[in-house]
């Protein structure tokens, strides 16, 4: 499959602060770069962080009209800086996951008959029912997520169906409130799409379909049949059905760009549009994660993304339909006691250097003598339990640790309670098995050593900052070839690969093997202490 070197495929990223793109060869090396920061580039809409946070502080917005009027502008900035748009056999990209666009009674029409003459932006004025789109940062439908648990049984039962358990920020709950409050508006709307279908949208000159990875993401799609879930959608909304239309495969070519972009870019005529997904299905894509494969971003906050051939959703964590193997699934979890737990620990225990924090990581054993630690700073995610909790090597609790012995501790249990999970969720380590570790702590190489150990596999480092972005331009890439059978790996086979950073240490499995098993009761022990 030799593509020639100057043909060139796009990847967007409509993130929550900002548009991005990356343009890619047919060697899929990187050619171009740009983006358009909301809250600096769009002043005029007055987002903080692209978004608006309500009175209630639980409700929380971006202004469709922005993220129109972004694509503009970067289509434009490429245009002036000289991009060749001729050379674009296909684009696809992500969006941030969960939010929702609400397209008006005539919008279709107005895609359809889009003049070139004009930007986006003036032509789609009056094309949205609901100006302010809800994003994921929405935490205001609490009663509806209640509403729709009991309906189909409780939050196990939504999460066999669905992948995850009802949560504010997923789609569904987002479309009842909307329905519930804004009637009228929702009485308007000819058609919803998420962030991404919306985006795909805008480039296909008509409605495009939520792919199947992102509406995963909206706790109304059955993620084994890839249909809608009918009890999901009679507790959400009678008739939805009519305003989302079925769901397609994420490797899907949707059709060709619209005759707008021809006319008013120079884009080829027969330049596809594959659906474009979620950001972190899009990420997954970027770091080209494999069957077997576990990527752990270390930052602010920890986030983990499983490749899972046979999932098993549980009320932690989400499952989603893989946005790149139509057989398989990703799983992803996020955990808020990340960094801010590790420098906290680093300070009380190594005067706030890191280089104290590695030494004392390294003068204790691996398994730390049996002695395990749960830190929970702040009321945890995975799983709701809250709390510092220390235990000897017979599971006694214990109010102190040595200096050394806490840093070890700390590392050792985010890293065993990352892999205890990830097999809740069905995840398996299979013969090369890679870890991909991404995110501020992932530079330095004790902690990394920790995570090799734990889950007895290579740890590998990558550079992820645009890792959605260039995801979409893989896909866009395969999504050309995928209908005659060529799989994503193959299809990326000659992108830059990851940097092998750490291997386990011989032994390592036998040690972390049995503390596994004692990690997972214990905080089933102290999980029960929070929720009493
Ligand atoms: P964000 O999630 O905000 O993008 P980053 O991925 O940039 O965050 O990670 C920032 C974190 O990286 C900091 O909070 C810091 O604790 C951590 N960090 C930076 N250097 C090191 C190091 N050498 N060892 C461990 N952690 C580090
Ligand atoms: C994932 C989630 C966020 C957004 C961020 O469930 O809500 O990661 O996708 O863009």
């Amino acid at each position: 499959m030799a593509a020639p070197a100057d043909c060139c495929y796009l990847g967007f990223d409509f993130s929550t602060q900002q548009l991005k793109v990356v343009a890619i060869d047919g060697n899929l090396q990187v050619t171009n770069q740009s983006n358009v920061q909301f809250d600096s580039d769009l002043p005029e809409f007055r987002t903080q962080g692209g978004v608006h946070i309500h009175e209630d502080r639980l409700t929380v917005t971006s202004p469709v009209h922005m993220w129109v009027k972004a694509l503009d502008l970067i289509l434009e900035k490429m245009k002036n800086a000289g991009f060749d748009f001729s050379n674009v056999k296909a684009l696809s990209g992500s969006g941030q996951q969960h939010g929702s666009v609400y397209w008006r009674k005539g919008a279709r029409q107005a895609l359809q008959h889009l003049d070139p003459g004009r930007d986006l932006h003036s032509m789609l004025q009056g094309s949205f029912a609901v100006q302010d789109s809800p994003v994921w940062m929405d935490s205001s439908t609490t009663e509806q997520c209640q509403c729709l648990e009991s309906a189909v049984g409780g939050a196990q039962q939504l999460a066999d169906i669905t992948g995850s358990r009802a949560y504010e920020r997923f789609t569904g709950n987002q479309i009842a409130k909307i329905h519930q409050f804004q009637t009228d508006k929702y009485n308007e709307t000819e058609r919803i799409s998420l962030v991404s279908s919306f985006a795909a949208s805008l480039f296909l000159g008509d409605y495009a379909a939520i792919d199947y990875s992102d509406g995963s993401g909206m706790n109304l799609m059955d993620i084994f049949t890839k249909k809608w879930s009918q009890p999901c959608m009679n507790a959400t909304v009678p008739q939805l059905a009519e305003k989302l239309k079925e769901p397609k495969p994420s490797t899907a070519v949707l059709g060709s760009v619209s005759p707008y972009f021809i006319e008013r870019f120079g884009f080829p005529e027969d330049c596809k549009v594959v659906a474009f997904t979620g950001d972190n299905p899009g990420s997954l894509a970027g770091m080209r994660l494999q069957e077997g494969d576990i990527a752990v971003s270390l930052g602010t906050s920890d986030t983990v993304f499983l490749w899972i051939k046979e999932p098993r959703p549980t009320v932690e964590g989400h499952i989603f339909c893989n946005p790149v193997d139509c057989h398989s699934y990703m799983a992803l979890i996020c955990y808020k006691n990340g960094s801010l737990t590790r420098e906290r620990i680093r300070n009380e225990c190594a005067e706030g250097s890191w280089e104290g924090f590695s030494r004392a990581l390294r003068s204790v054993p691996i398994g730390n003598n049996g002695n395990i630690g749960i830190y929970f700073d702040a009321m945890e995610i995975t799983p709701p339990a809250v709390g510092v909790h220390r235990f000897d090597k017979h599971g006694r609790w214990v109010a102190t640790f040595t200096r050394e012995v806490e840093i070890r501790a700390l590392v050792e249990g985010q890293f065993l309670a990352k892999r205890v999970h990830a097999q809740k969720l069905g995840y398996k380590i299979i013969p090369g098995t890679r870890v991909l570790a991404t995110g501020g702590a992932s530079s330095n190489k004790d902690i990394l050593q920790v995570l090799s150990d734990v889950f007895n596999a290579p740890v590998y480092t990558i550079d992820v900052a645009n890792s959605a972005c260039l995801g979409g331009a893989y896909r866009a890439m395969h999504g050309l070839v995928a209908e005659s059978g060529v799989s994503f790996a193959e299809a990326v086979r000659k992108a830059p690969g990851a940097q092998l950073a750490v291997t386990p240490t011989t032994g390592a499995e036998e040690i972390y093997g049995p503390l596994l098993k004692r990690y997972a009761e214990l905080e089933e022990k102290v999980l029960k202490d929070t929720t009493g």
